[in-house]
């Protein structure tokens, strides 16, 4: 059985755990709760990085991060059952870097909420991010056709970047752009 660190709230590691569920895989992982925060849990000796997703296999090497675990997944499910082949695999991976991009940047602004004290949190860079995220959704609503297609790792990444900002910006309006 192969275990994959995870939580709920993390779009990293739902879109290895959507992945998993598109590549027929989901059998043979176990979903393991993961506390990034604490410095007691494995995830620590198992990824250096601390973060989550990671996936162990059965002799104990892990996989990280999720571009990774998902190149993984596509291998063992047969080659292209997440990532098309052929001329179809760069535009899909191209699609997995802006979903990607932009729950990094949502979480970046997460982030320095929960890092930082309240006195010490830099609005220009707030704004450098959210900016990324804005700009990110006017290409996508632009120019990709989402929900028409096949599943892969590219409409995957843009949906679970979309239920993060949801989750955690639910609400707040798109800013103006210059
Ligand atoms: N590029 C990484 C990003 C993973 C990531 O940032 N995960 C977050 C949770 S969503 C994390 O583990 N944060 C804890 C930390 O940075 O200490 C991937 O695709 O797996």
């Amino acid at each position: 059985m192969l275990i994959l660190r995870s939580a709920p709230a993390s779009p990293f590691a739902r879109k290895v755990r959507i992945a998993a569920n598109v590549a027929g895989l989901s059998d043979r992982i176990s979903v393991v709760e993961t506390d990034t925060n604490d410095p007691a849990d494995p995830l620590r000796r198992e990824n250096p990085l601390g973060k989550i997703p990671a996936l162990l296999l059965d002799d104990g090497t892990a996989l990280y991060d999720s571009r990774v675990i998902v190149d993984y997944l596509d291998h063992l499910g047969g080659s292209g059952s997440l990532i098309p082949t052929g001329e179809a695999r760069f535009p899909a991976l191209t699609q997995q870097a802006l979903g990607d991009g932009i729950a990094e940047a949502a979480l970046l602004q997460v982030y320095e909420g929960r890092w930082r004290a309240a006195d010490k949190r830099d609005a220009g860079w707030l704004a450098h991010q959210a900016d990324k995220v804005d700009r990110s959704l006017r290409h996508a609503e632009a120019h990709l056709t989402l929900g028409n297609g096949p599943i892969h790792v590219g409409t995957i990444a843009i949906a679970c970047a979309l239920g993060y900002l949801d989750l955690r910006f639910a609400g707040c309006v798109a800013r103006e752009l210059p």
